[in-house]
């Protein structure tokens, strides 16, 4: 082998977060910063010698320049084999899929996820470990801590080989075999829901609108929609993954998936709208006038899972982050299963998946999944959501409103303070949490708080103990606000407020949710002086 080590100093600032480390683009391509970082994660999971790696991203600039130092490294590091997705694309559950199927040590994930890419945007690596999900904290502790003290990385001087077409080719010793990114999660996919039956809806006339945004799920949405449920050409727009996303923020969101929502509230709205993410990991759906909040996409899934046929033995269990709302909470009592309330990030999942406590989990920020996967999984939800349309016979719109009427109603909304001053956000948390004993009884906007916390989770499958996780205020009618800043920002500090209120009265299920929330958000405003603290006069982005 041909292995050169090259010496190097430490770099400053390389904490992995819920989603691995995420930089403008510019930083993960300054001498030698992928390259440490790459050592590091192969250190901090205890080397890679004859180990077989998973390697794939969202294609997004800079992606094929990071994968050939990957496994350049990985030969340097005496790894066996690489599984490369063709062209380097992996969509991120696609990945978390075939870390599974092919038995690999763990996988490499490139992608900054919903963030803009190209050369002025972000980029991303996140390690995943064998069971197909993040890496667990000690891991990424021990990977943080070795970008502390690393002195020297390895890397080989031959070239990668051209990620082009399907096959194996050998790099310094390193099998590098590229695989047909869709196929293997094309197959996964009809395991567990009702292809027949979903191909039955769109030959009705059943109309879809997916838009891939430009990112990685373009060619799987094609494969499965077009190719495979005979919904019309053209269903999925935005199918080509582009480098730079075509500009936009890979983000389905109202702000970023604004064209989308306008469909669907127009006289020209098909049945279904849909997008997902720039890594294929979120989701969102859209009835005609009726954009099904995240919170009760989880709820409306869960409620209907046992439908689709992978999961007709029911469920084990629901799990949501903590500031996902309630509504799956009132699924899980009904159906008598156990309820998990985790901190942010997918990883957290894992454990519970693993341990077969849960079979679904979601989040609030357009994340739902399975545990046929350990990550979340935007295509996923969109054909179970097509299977439970096609198995009811009934519209999206309506089967939430079935919902509702059957629940109850859980208002929910979240407002981003985007790229706010670091350290006044830092302040704005500290004086929140500094706070929390003095704020039950306290009144603010005609509201009482009744508790205030910060949310600590004990994760029950091995005992270890996650705080500070975000405030949580109660009020004494029910709602909830809930503070955290992100973790996955690259600009600044971005600010969270989650709020939400449950609504039994079915006369007053037709509200705007900003309107029903219009007290919580005063309150959440007074309690946390959010304005006078950030500078703004409102949020950036309202979910
Ligand atoms: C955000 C979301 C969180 C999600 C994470 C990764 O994190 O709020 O729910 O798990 O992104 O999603 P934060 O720390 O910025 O709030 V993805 O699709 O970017 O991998
Ligand atoms: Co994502």
């Amino acid at each position: 082998m041909t292995a050169t080590v090259v010496a190097t100093r430490p770099i400053e600032g390389q904490k992995p977060g819920t989603s691995g480390l995420r930089k403008k683009t510019a930083v993960f391509r300054e001498p030698g910063y992928l390259e440490n970082y790459v050592q590091a994660v192969i250190d901090g999971v205890g080397g890679v010698a004859g180990r077989e790696i998973v390697v794939g991203g969202d294609g997004r600039f800079f992606n094929d320049t990071a994968i050939g130092v990957i496994l350049r490294m990985l030969a340097a590091n005496g790894a066996a084999k690489a599984i490369v997705g063709q062209g380097g694309m992996l969509s991120t559950p696609a990945a978390s899929n075939l870390i599974r199927t092919r038995r690999a040590f763990g996988g490499f994930v490139l992608s900054a996820s919903h963030n803009p890419g190209g050369e002025d945007g972000d980029f991303g690596l996140k390690f995943n470990v064998a069971n197909g999900g993040p890496a667990p904290e000690p891991i990424t502790d021990a990977i943080f801590a070795r970008t502390r003290t690393i002195d020297a990385y390895r890397i080989v001087q031959d070239a990668a080989p051209p990620l082009s077409s399907v096959g194996t080719a050998s790099l310094a010793g390193l099998a590098v075999e590229v695989v047909d990114p869709v196929a293997d999660y094309v197959a996964m996919m009809e395991r567990l829901v009702d292809f027949g039956r979903i191909r039955a809806l769109f030959a009705s006339g059943f109309r879809l609108r997916f838009d891939a945004m430009n990112a990685v799920t373009g060619p799987y949405a094609k494969a499965i929609l077009e190719d495979r449920l005979g919904a019309p050409r053209g269903t999925v727009v935005n199918a080509v993954p582009l480098p730079d996303f075509g500009g936009g923020h890979p983000d389905p969101n109202p702000v970023y998936a604004a064209p989308l929502y306008a469909l669907m509230g127009s006289g020209d709205a098909p049945d279904m709208g849909a997008a997902s993410d720039g890594d294929g990991d979120r989701n969102i759906v859209l009835g005609r006038s009726l954009p099904v909040s995240p919170s009760d996409s989880l709820a409306v899934l869960a409620a209907n899972l046992h439908l689709a046929k992978g999961y007709a033995g029911g469920l084990k269990g629901i799990a949501r982050s903590m500031p996902t709302s309630r509504a799956a909470d009132r699924v899980a009592a009904k159906l008598g299963v156990p309820l998990y309330e985790t901190p942010t990030g997918w990883k957290f999942f894992g454990n519970l998946l693993d341990a077969g406590r849960a079979t679904i989990c979601g989040e609030e920020s357009a994340g739902t999944g399975s545990d046929h996967v350990r990550e979340k999984d935007g295509l996923w939800a969109v054909l179970v959501w097509l299977d439970i349309v096609a198995a009811r016979g009934l519209s999206v719109a309506d089967i939430v409103r079935d919902h509702w009427r059957g629940f109850g109603r859980d208002y929910y909304t979240r407002h981003d303070y985007e790229a706010i001053d670091t350290a006044a956000g830092d302040a704005l948390m500290v004086a929140l949490r500094e706070a929390i004993p003095t704020l039950p009884g306290r009144g603010a906007a005609g509201l009482t708080v009744t508790q205030a916390d910060d949310f600590a989770y004990t994760d029950p499958t091995d005992g270890s103990v996650s705080n500070r996780q975000g405030v949580r205020v109660m009020f004494d009618n029910g709602a909830r606000a809930v503070f955290r800043l992100s973790g996955t920002g690259t600009e600044g500090a971005t600010l969270r407020v989650y709020l939400e209120t449950f609504e039994p009265d079915l006369a007053r299920h037709h509200l705007d949710p900003q309107h029903a929330l219009a007290p919580v958000i005063a309150a959440a405003d007074q309690l946390a002086g959010i304005a006078e603290r950030t500078g703004r006069a409102g949020p950036d982005v309202i979910t």
